[in-house]
């Protein structure tokens, strides 16, 4: 189905409304405002369609500006008519306006090239637009995560959450504690290679989060998690916990079972702890945390708390204080998967990370529940419509399908305030998980991202009750990504689902 007068723009804005014909773009044309913005528009009309705009100061055919007077945090107005002007509430919203004019950069079957006239009016609806790449189960270079910032940014995501650590890997040097890039990064899942960040790297990553409006959320993964924390200091790990469901699922997939102090290829999870009652376990946890505090401006650290299946209750509730509070003391917000949640004393402001059913299961809304009743609040990830690394169909090649298989539709059908029952208060917003069991390269990781992300995003920016907040419209304006996706080299998958469009 074509809409002829549907702006193609995802996520939907508050109010946009159509003009007449485009406003053409030629290598004459020229662009004001802000440097860094500047430049990012000029490059990205650059890798789209091979036109230079030219800076100038003044008079513009495109004029960029910051202006406080714009109400919303992260909002932005603009209009395309003989000129395009683009206002940011602050830098944030300026970058997301010119994503936006981007996504109006549309080609002529003649080859030529203009922005569709339009006025646009837009903020987000939640504050919090997250994305998570496990770097652990599968590493990926620093310019794979830049591209990977890139891609979802330009979706108006604010948050990338980083998975540093789990049984198969640990990806960030730690000065004090050495051992564990030396001895436990060097091989990832599946016996793939592995690789690590060294601080540099890590501040690189940051950097350029940072150039495009994104927060940085480093997570170490404790207390389980945590077998690759021992290849480095057996000292601080149990021996493994074999469960049966381990045991069986490892049979099934041809994978070996954990070993202590031995690097892990396999998928299993919930065999490992770290030693609960030994103080060096918080020595370590403590250096750790001080030393991402350090290189990590954003407010948050993340420390896991899913699946420590091999740790006691008692002893999980344990760590579970002193970690939160060990982040707290570093100046930082704790964040933590739900699971956290079922412990009583964990530190107050403590934000939950949601990631069970829409339909919530056993004691997880209650685990969620006890974050909002800490003081704290939650991100909502629920995994049978928002892991990214579920498969589209059964037969998709990459992903896993233990939550739901995910076709575009469903990872749209969702709504965040709907799941728990909590005040909508208390809903940040929304985080699109990429776990990478099976994903060996950026391409394959876009391959399951995109366009699933556009979803997300889109339910985390866009008002509930906008009129264009329907599957119909969704797909038609999610056809229109393509070319720009092209453009940006982003491998995603052309779902049939979609109407995909040629320019
Ligand atoms: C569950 S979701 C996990 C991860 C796996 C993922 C695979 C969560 C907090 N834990 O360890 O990678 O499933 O989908």
């Amino acid at each position: 189905m074509v809409l002829p007068h549907l702006l193609p723009l995802v996520p939907a804005p508050v109010t946009a409304t159509a003009g007449e014909g485009r406003m053409p773009l030629t290598a004459a044309s020229s662009v004001s405002g802000p440097a860094a913005a500047t430049a990012q528009l000029i490059d990205a009309v650059a890798r789209r369609s091979g036109i230079r705009l030219s800076s100038v100061e003044g008079d513009a055919d495109i004029a960029l500006r910051v202006d406080g007077a714009v109400a919303n945090a992260e909002g932005y107005g603009l209009t395309v008519g003989e000129r395009v002007e683009v206002v940011g509430a602050d830098e944030a919203g300026l970058f997301y306006g010119i994503q936006t004019l981007l996504q109006l950069l549309r080609e002529d079957e003649d080859g030529s090239w203009g922005l569709l006239r339009a006025t646009v009016a837009d903020a987000p609806r939640f504050s919090r637009r997250g994305v998570m790449l496990d770097v652990a189960r599968h590493f990926f270079g620093v310019d794979g995560v830049k591209k990977f910032i890139d891609a979802t940014s330009a979706l108006k995501f604010n948050h990338l959450h980083l998975h540093l650590s789990d049984d198969q890997g640990w990806r960030i040097h730690i000065d004090s504690w050495p051992k564990l890039t030396e001895l436990a990064a060097t091989t990832s899942a599946n016996g793939d290679p592995g690789g690590f960040y060294s601080k540099d790297d890590y501040r690189e990553i940051v950097a350029h989060a940072a150039s495009r409006h994104m927060i940085v959320i480093p997570e170490i993964d404790l207390p389980g998690h945590t077998h690759a924390i021992g290849v480095a200091y057996p000292e601080l790990v149990e021996a493994p916990v074999l469960n049966d469901g381990l045991i069986s699922e490892s049979a099934r997939l041809g994978q070996p079972l954990p070993v202590a102090g031995e690097t892990y290829i396999g998928w299993g999870v919930g065999h490992s702890s770290v030693r609960i009652h030994e103080e060096r376990t918080y020595d370590f946890v403590r250096d750790v945390v001080r030393e991402l505090a350090e290189m990590t401006p954003g407010p948050y650290i993340h420390v896991g708390g899913d699946e420590s299946l091999g740790t006691p209750q008692a002893d999980f509730d344990l760590f579970a204080a002193r970690a939160t509070e060990i982040v707290v003391a570093a100046g930082k917000t704790p964040v933590a998967w739900h699971e956290m949640g079922s412990a009583a004393d964990i530190a107050e402001g403590t934000v939950g990370q949601y990631w069970g059913n829409t339909t919530p299961q056993g004691t997880h809304a209650e685990e969620a529940a006890q974050f909002v009743a800490r003081g704290g609040a939650l991100i909502m990830s629920a995994s049978n419509v928002a892991y990214l690394d579920m498969k589209y169909t059964p037969e998709f090649p990459l992903g896993l399908d233990w939550a739901a298989i995910i076709d575009v539709r469903a990872a749209y059908d969702w709504e965040p305030t709907a799941v728990l029952d909590v005040p909508a208060t208390a809903i940040l917003g929304v985080e699109t998980p990429l776990w990478s069991e099976t994903t060996r390269t950026i391409s394959e990781v876009e391959q399951l991202v995109f366009p699933r992300a556009a979803a997300q995003a889109e339910i985390a920016w866009s008002p509930q009750t906008a009129p264009e907040r329907t599957w119909d419209s969704f797909r038609a304006r999610l056809g229109a990504l393509a070319p720009l996706w092209k453009a940006e080299g982003v491998d995603f998958h052309p779902s049939p689902e979609i109407p995909w469009s040629a320019r």
